[in-house]
């Protein structure tokens, strides 16, 4: 059996947990905040882990690959590798080049903190390079990597939301208004297991709303 570490308040937990229900893969849950990880299991401190019969693993997109390895039932990557690639290229775009680089923007956009002038400067050009970019590598059609679902699918729906909710926030503009990432998210809001995750998401958030106003 395997256990899926973490808070179900984090994107990169979710995008694990998404993959999982929609295999129909059996997990558990474990809480772990962060601050309250197992370092054999996350070095770096973060969410998500992964607990299998074989040890421990981190990094999101590794572990649903291992996920995909071990449970071939309702796959989420193409047999061809090519295809596969294609797909993998597409997880490693929404994570490096547009969650990471609208990452600099959380602290003023969710979290009440301040980002200098510069920052959100230099940002805002590197997330509207990066969303062209990434343009031309989605199809949405209906999927991020076209016909099927995919892994690519279980990135974008936990990162496309937050780029746009930041960018929104920071700049009053939406850096993916161009393409049809609401009309995407909207189609996959209806999935149960996308419906699930975003259910244990605001319950979690609010628990973690509790936790940090219980802290002086
Ligand atoms: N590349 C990692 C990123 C995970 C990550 O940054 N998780 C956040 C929570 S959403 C975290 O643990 N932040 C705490 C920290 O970086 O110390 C992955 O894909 O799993």
């Amino acid at each position: 059996m395997l256990t899926l570490c973490g808070f179900a308040a984090s994107n990169y937990y979710n995008k694990v947990k998404f993959a999982l229900l929609e295999k129909g893969v059996p997990f558990e849950e474990e809480l772990a905040w962060v601050g309250e990880t197992d370092p054999a299991a996350s070095p770096l401190g973060k969410v998500p882990y992964l607990k299998t019969g074989q040890g421990p693993l981190c990094e999101s997109a590794v572990m649903m690959e291992y996920i995909e390895d071990c449970y071939p039932q309702h796959p989420l990557r193409p047999a061809d590798p090519y295809a596969a690639a294609k797909v993998r290229e597409l997880v490693t775009f929404l994570e490096l080049h547009l969650e990471l680089v609208a990452r600099n923007l959380y602290p003023a956009a969710f979290f009440g903190g301040k980002v200098s002038d510069s920052t959100k400067e230099k940002t805002l050009v590197q997330l509207e390079k990066n969303v062209a970019a990434f343009g031309r590598l989605a199809r949405f059609d209906p999927y991020v990597a076209g016909a099927s679902m995919t892994l690519a699918d279980c990135a974008a729906v936990v990162h496309l939301p937050l780029v746009s909710g930041a960018s929104k926030v920071i700049y009053g503009k939406d850096v993916l208004a161009d393409l049809p990432v609401r009309d995407y998210l909207k189609r996959m809001g209806e999935r149960p297991a996308l419906q699930k995750v975003n259910a244990d998401r605001k319950t979690n958030l609010e628990l973690m709303m509790a936790r940090s106003r219980a802290r002086p």
